[in-house]
């Protein structure tokens, strides 16, 4: 103990005041020396009164800041360094409302905030929607768009909309995340599925999806598209002859075997239809039948990422 204490006070007085100017050397590992080092010290004490006060109040500093770095106790601050990044940082600080929220996802431009639309209800919340079809939607959205506004994004974020490519790499770059696929028919059946892994590459690798680790009951209709680059009609990256969004009305990983086992971004029809030009999930309802509803969406696989 007293060991303990001489060596914090030499520490606090050697760091932090200018007026003893008479230390003793640092104790050594004698016993004594340390004892007798601790007394003349004690004549030291009243410079070293400041210092420690000084120390204290440090302490109680650093364990504030420490305390407001754990998880949910600092919900509505508008600090960079807890700012959301995507919906489950917002559900995690309390926000558990469905809808529009802004997020930054860039690391190298915090101050860009991007709106994104958070489903909050479905299997534990914490999911940011990057596609959404539906034929409640009063006119449809129109997919069939070149490959700058699939970077981009387009729609409405309460209705039919695609987020954009650029936004998907980054949320996927933050850290590992699931993809959960919400699906519905026009019998009001509902199916879902949902993968481990989902990851969407830099512009320069024309978006590469990585996706896999299938679980759900819509069958698994997304992991025959990993490994592959994104094809509009007017950008041909699918390596087949022919452009396979232009073939099948709709932007999408294509890949090179059949271009598609889904198209959620094919034309709005709705129900069975002759072509394959709909919004398809094969391993479902199979080619020749269109979607009423799709959903896309996206969370951290590791939710103690979030605030490391
Ligand atoms: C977006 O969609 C919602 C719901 O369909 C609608 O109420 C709103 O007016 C739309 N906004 C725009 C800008 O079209
Ligand atoms: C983010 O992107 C960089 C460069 O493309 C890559 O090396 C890294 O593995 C990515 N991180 C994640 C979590 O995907
Ligand atoms: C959506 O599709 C159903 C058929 O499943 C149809 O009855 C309904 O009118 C459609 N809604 C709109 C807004 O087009
Ligand atoms: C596919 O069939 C639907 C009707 O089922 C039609 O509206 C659409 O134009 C067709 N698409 C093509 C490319 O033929
Ligand atoms: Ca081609």
């Amino acid at each position: 103990m007293a060991t303990w204490l001489c060596l914090l006070v030499v520490t606090v007085c050697g760091a932090t005041t200018t007026t003893t100017t008479t230390l003793p050397p640092p104790p050594s590992s004698s016993c004594d020396a340390v004892m007798s080092s601790f007394l003349q010290l004690l004549n030291h004490l009243p410079d070293c009164l400041p210092s420690l006060n000084q120390l204290i109040s440090i302490q109680s500093e650093m364990l504030e800041i420490m305390r407001e770095r754990q998880p949910n106790t600092d919900e509505h601050t508008t600090d960079e360094s807890v700012r959301p990044r995507h919906c489950q940082d917002l559900l995690e600080a309390g926000d558990t409302g469905q809808g529009v929220r802004l997020v930054y996802p860039y690391p190298e431009r915090p101050d860009q905030g991007v709106d994104v639309y958070c489903d909050q209800t479905t299997d534990g919340g914490g999911w940011l929607v990057f596609q959404h079809r539906t034929n409640d939607s009063n006119p449809r959205e129109n997919f069939y768009r070149p490959w700058a506004e699939y970077q981009a994004g387009f729609g409405n974020l309460t209705g039919e909309f695609w987020l954009g490519l650029d936004h998907l790499h980054a949320l996927t770059n933050l850290s590992h995340q699931v993809l959960r696929v919400d699906l519905a028919d026009s019998e009001g059946n509902r199916r879902w599925a949902k993968y481990s892994t989902f990851a969407v590459g830099q512009h320069g690798d024309n978006y590469r999806l990585t996706v896999h680790g299938y679980s759900g009951d819509a069958g698994d209709s997304m992991s025959p598209h990993t490994g592959v680059v994104f094809t509009t009609y007017d950008e041909d990256n699918d390596g087949i002859s022919g452009n396979c969004a232009d073939r099948y009305k709709g932007a999408f990983w294509h890949h090179t075997s059949d271009c598609y086992h889904t198209n959620p971004n094919g034309l709005p029809l709705v129900g069975p239809v002759t072509n394959f030009t709909g919004i398809v999930w094969y391993h479902w309802k199979g080619w020749k039948y269109s979607l009423k509803e799709t959903s896309f969406k996206l969370r951290p696989s590791l939710h103690f990422q979030l605030y490391s």
